[in-house]
């Protein structure tokens, strides 16, 4: 099979030639075919070498296919220290992104060039791991130790102007990457450059407690992760011993990182986004509808967020609302949006402008006759929303993509008010809209598959991750937090106070406790949801009497400054309410609660197996296509912590058998009515299979 990595001598120059499709990932021919290249320059007529890649990007990192199968010689470490040692001067040629071990294979080259626009960085603490090719101790050598804490416990990466700036790249060059880097390594061989080796740099020492301030704010920044932690403790080696055994240090705590469940989890999380973006049965070269015109019905919380992420992708947009008044409502949460986002240097001022003058205000359904893609995202009553597909049906133009950003109501029974149901899907964002990655994309029962591929390539452009939900009351996300939320109220009127069922869960991990979501997404908006289902639909009152307390006295969260907490109107902090736990002993005994001790593991079981139970029935249904989609909707779009895996990697990593009998208990302590056993759980406890082998096992 042929190598590769090709190796040729061009007027004296070496020149070594990665191409390893898509992103030149270093497997293990990789390693190898450098290896074989640099063992042939030591002896051949070369005067210098240069590594550069062929496709669209340098080498993106280690083969992450490759983790968890047994490493083949020869090792990354290795290859780099062959690389630093060779006497001929080596120089990478960086184009697209240099990022883990490709950055750490140029950091020991002698010299490094890069295409104005290519990217550097090690985001190794994205999949729970290290630096493992010597990064931990030539990036410190190279940019200094604060930058280099920086880069790896962020996993950001920089641009290479940056990065020439603090010294990681020796010479940014524009035009034909390959003619620039064979001229300049011809310029070092007259000027007699010599080989200089990253290893043998020092490191700049910092003032003392440095390192223990960087670990607080690391621990603060990344609650609960190992990796970032053991950065600090490679960065800490790099300063205080010999290159050999900072290296050595840094093999042991990378070793510890690939054995922990930390980054399985979170290389499980970076294939489950690359597969949730695949649709099953929908062939890849499906032609996809243009899109450049886009219009949006209703300017409130959600409008106004989603026109801003297609005017930021260089869209036309056309928001329409009621009347005059909700329009410039509308239109001012835009302005100050724009306005924060420049204040945190997210974009320049000249951007912010250039975005929002392609958002036009209109009370005209007229203005959406041209349109390519309307999405509503009016009041949640289906009622309305009805309505408005019928007037949408009537002004746009034949082949327009219809959309609902509906939360709960059922997408097919929008589309038949209209004449072209195949025109009709569901895309639902998240709030804030223009920030949450997260985007459902609902496959409607008669949507084409042209206006679904449309919208999953759609949600790359405005840099959406999404995920694919067949239609049922909440799709994926939704469905499953009301039996979250469910568990999170039972366990409040129980007895535990709404700072312990809180703290048990932001303690595990999730970035918000369930209560303090509900006060940030406004206890309204539930209110509203139950109000408008009839009395025998609403549900367990045991799961929703204090919440709807809570808005019949006004207290509907932030945004009246007090809801399950009292919130302090600067800082938005928020803090306990003794009010609150009386009307929850009121409710409680109202209700013929016996209150008692709720611990923390109960809280956490409860509340997370009750959405693994649910996971598993929107699994068995089919309304999602594989466990990692739900996993990708719940870290993208709930505050799941990545490092989790998600709630179905959760309970695969915790035994689906345990996770069964722990919802057996349940049952036996708080009934079937919500604690019954999913059958695709009991099946696969039942066979010994895991949910991942199950997902394996669909596909083929
Ligand atoms: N290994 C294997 N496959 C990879 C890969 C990698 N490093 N990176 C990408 N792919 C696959 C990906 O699964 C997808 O496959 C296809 O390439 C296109 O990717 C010792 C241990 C480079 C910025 O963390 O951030 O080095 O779905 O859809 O949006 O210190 O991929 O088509 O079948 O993401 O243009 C460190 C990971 C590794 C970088 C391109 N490196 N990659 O983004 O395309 S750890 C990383 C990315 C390491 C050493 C350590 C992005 C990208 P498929 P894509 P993209
Ligand atoms: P909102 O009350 O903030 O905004 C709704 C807007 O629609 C209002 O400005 C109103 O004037 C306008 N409107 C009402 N009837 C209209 C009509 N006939 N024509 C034009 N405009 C009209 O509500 P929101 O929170 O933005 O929710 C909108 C939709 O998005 C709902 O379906 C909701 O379920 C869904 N959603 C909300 C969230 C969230 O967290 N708020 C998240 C995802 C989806």
């Amino acid at each position: 099979m042929n190598s590769p990595v090709s190796y040729e001598i061009i007027d004296s120059i070496g020149v070594i030639t990665v191409d390893n499709p898509p992103v030149n990932a270093l497997s293990h021919a990789v390693r190898e075919g450098i290896l074989d290249a640099i063992q042939v320059t030591k002896s051949d007529e070369s005067r210098a070498v240069v590594i550069l890649c062929a496709g669209r990007t340098f080498i993106a990192g280690a083969d992450i296919t490759e983790f968890g199968k047994p490493p083949r010689e020869p090792h990354l470490p290795d290859l780099c220290n062959t690389i630093e040692a060779s006497s001929k001067p080596v120089v990478a040629a960086i184009h697209g992104t240099a990022l883990g071990g490709g950055l750490e294979v140029a950091m020991s080259c002698h010299y490094r060039c890069a295409l104005q626009g290519a990217k550097v960085g090690l985001p190794e603490v994205r999949l729970g791991l290290l630096p493992g090719a010597g990064g931990t101790q030539r990036l410190p050598r190279l940019v200094g130790v604060g930058a280099a804490l920086d880069m790896m416990t962020g996993g950001s990466p920089i641009g290479a102007v940056e990065a020439a700036g603090h010294g990681l790249i020796d010479k940014v060059v524009d035009g034909e990457l390959r003619e620039a880097a064979l001229a300049w390594c011809r310029e070092l061989v007259a000027e007699g450059a010599a080989r200089r080796a990253t290893s043998e740099l020092p490191v700049d020492g910092v003032p003392a407690g440095t390192l223990d301030a960087y670990r607080d704010a690391v621990a603060k920044r990344a609650r609960g992760q190992v990796a970032p932690q053991r950065i600090v403790d490679c960065v800490e080696a790099s300063l205080t011993l010999p290159f050999t055994e900072g290296l050595a240090l840094e093999r042991e705590k990378f070793v510890e990182c690939m054995q922990s469940p930390q980054s399985a989890a979170l290389r499980h999380m970076f294939f489950a986004e690359r597969e949730a973006a695949k649709v099953r049965g929908l062939p890849k070269d499906t032609p996809l509808r243009e899109v450049s015109k886009v219009g949006v019905i209703g300017a409130g919380t959600m409008g106004s967020g989603i026109a801003m992420n297609f005017a930021n992708a260089g869209m036309q947009v056309a928001l329409l609302e009621v009347g005059d008044e909700a329009l410039a409502r509308g239109l001012a949460i835009i302005d100050r949006n724009y306005e924060g986002g420049v204040k945190r240097g997210k974009l320049s001022e000249a951007q912010a402008l250039e975005c929002r003058g392609r958002i036009a205000g209109t009370t005209d359904y007229g203005s959406l006759a041209d349109a390519d893609l309307v999405i509503e995202a009016v009041f949640e009553n289906l009622g309305l929303k009805q309505e408005v597909f019928t007037k949408l049906d009537a002004v746009c133009r034949q082949g327009a993509i219809l959309a609902t950003n509906t939360s709960y109501q059922d997408v097919n029974k929008i589309a038949a008010v209209t004449s072209r149901p195949r025109d009709v899907i569901g895309l639902h964002f998240f709030s804030p809209a223009h920030i949450m990655k997260l985007l459902e994309v609902v496959r409607a029962g008669k949507a084409a598959d042209d206006v679904l591929a449309t919208c999953m390539a759609l949600a790359k452009t405005i840099r959406k991750t999404p995920v694919v939900s067949g239609v049922c009351y909440g799709f994926i996300g939704n469905r499953m937090l009301g039996h979250y939320a469910r568990e999170a109220q039972l366990c409040v009127i129980e007895g535990a106070t709404p700072e312990q069922v809180d703290a048990a869960m932001e303690e595990w991990g999730m970035a918000m406790g369930p209560l303090a979501v509900f006060d940030l997404a406004g206890l309204d908006v539930g209110y509203k949801a139950r109000q408008g289902l009839p009395e025998s639909e609403r549900g367990d009152p045991r799961a929703c009497r204090v919440a709807d307390a809570l808005v019949e006295m006004g207290r509907l969260g932030q945004k009246t400054g007090a809801g399950f907490y009292r919130y302090d109107p600067e800082t938005r902090r928020r803090s306990s309410d003794p009010e609150v736990q009386a009307l929850i002993e009121r409710e409680a005994s109202v209700l013929g609660v016996e209150r008692r001790e709720v611990d923390a593991q109960e809280i956490v079981d409860r509340l997370l197996f009750a959405l693994v139970n649910e996971g598993m029935n929107i699994l068995d249904e089919g309304i999602a296509q594989r466990p990692g989609d739900i996993d990708v909707v719940y870290v993208y779009g709930y505050g799941f912590p990545a490092w989790r895996g998600g709630p179905m990697h959760y309970a695969d990593a915790t035994g689906l058998a345990q996770v069964h009998e722990r919802v057996c208990e349940f049952r036996q302590r708080f009934g079937a009515e919500n604690w019954t056993p999913a059958p695709l759980l009991v099946r696969l406890v039942e066979a010994g299979e895991t949910l991942a082998a199950w997902a394996k096992s669909q596909v083929n």
